[in-house]
């Protein structure tokens, strides 16, 4: 350390070159002054930053190499790399403290399931085509990778009576070739409320409080005619856009709406498969994409960045 001191005092000490060259200053012309002086300057900042680097870099040293001796609690302290949380599981805590507000349980299962809790017990027909080995990821012992979170809520249908009000989030699998809008794994979160008289007005006030919620209280749903096999009547679920406002733009390709997911009211033939009483309970269901609610939430472009653990990506969601 004495040997830096020593090297330092010749380099900007009262002696030294550059004070040298300071008194240099009053025997050169004006017009060359400034050049001279600035070039003066940066060398004396450029020294002192390295014999500062330096320093730190020996005190440093001498401290890892004698552990026994008292740290210096002076130094400045190592800045550990700091995580943060996926914009996933951001976007996903949200959604599940939206629908914990509105009363809902968080259920979770398993993502390998039986053709019978994915398809069978939602009245899926044994030719629909999403069973197909195209669509569908097969395992060799016969069971899948759940194409939807249904599942989870068939399990807990099996094995609890209604009242039921759940959401199921999580994984799920489809035979698709990722691009911007696609991916053989996405996330999902699925409703599910089971009681008396649970009607689509309910379904569409769930809709219009989660979006509000979750969007903002200017937010409009609305819901459109569709076909699923486990709801009748089935819908699918808008929301206006969350860029435009509604008049029409890039983002929702000027319609002034955005997709959230599928809907609909619990069909019967499901009740009776699970030994629900239809006649005495109805109830509704709706499935929402979490990657794409990210993506709007984000305005990430491309679903892929989501999956791809880029650090670049990543550290932007403190
Ligand atoms: C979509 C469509 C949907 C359901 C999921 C459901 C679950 C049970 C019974 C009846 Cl146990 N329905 N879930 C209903 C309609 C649509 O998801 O587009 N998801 C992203």
């Amino acid at each position: 350390m004495s040997d830096l001191a020593n090297i330092k005092a010749r380099y900007l000490g009262k002696k030294s070159v550059l004070v040298e060259q300071y008194a240099r200053m009053k025997d050169i012309t004006p017009q060359d002054k400034p050049a001279f002086g600035n070039s003066l300057n940066q060398s004396k900042t450029a020294l002192e930053q390295l014999f500062s680097d330096k320093e730190t870099e020996l005190k440093h040293k001498s401290w890892s190499q004698n552990k026994d001796a008292v740290s210096d609690l002076t130094l400045p302290g190592v800045i550990p790399a700091q995580g943060s949380l996926h914009p996933l599981t951001i976007v996903l805590r949200e959604i599940e403290d939206v629908f914990m507000s509105m009363g809902f349980e968080v259920a979770e299962g398993f993502d390998i399931e039986d053709e019978y809790h994915n398809f069978d017990a939602l009245n899926t027909p044994s030719d629909h085509p999403s069973r197909n080995l195209a669509d569908t990821f097969y395992l060799k012992d016969g069971n899948l990778l759940r194409t939807q979170t249904s599942t989870v809520q068939v399990r807990v249908m099996e094995n609890y009576p209604p009242p039921i009000k759940i959401i199921s989030p999580g994984r799920c699998y489809r035979n698709d070739k990722a691009d911007a809008s696609h991916s053989p794994v996405f996330h999902q979160v699925e409703a599910l409320v089971v009681d008396e008289e649970i009607s689509l007005g309910d379904l569409k006030d769930t809709l219009q409080i989660f979006a509000e919620r979750m969007f903002g209280s200017k937010v409009k749903t609305r819901i459109r005619p569709h076909f699923f096999p486990f709801t009748e009547p089935s819908a699918e679920m808008d929301m206006s856009c969350v860029m435009c406002g509604g008049s029409g733009c890039k983002v929702c390709k000027q319609s002034g709406w955005l997709e959230l997911g599928g809907a609909g009211m619990v069909d019967p033939n499901v009740f009776d498969m699970l030994k629900i009483d239809s006649e005495k309970y109805s109830g509704f269901a709706f499935g929402l994409g979490i990657d794409r609610i990210a993506m709007m939430k984000f305005d990430i472009p491309d679903l892929r960045i989501l999956f791809e653990n880029d650090l670049r990506f990543l550290k932007q969601f403190r």
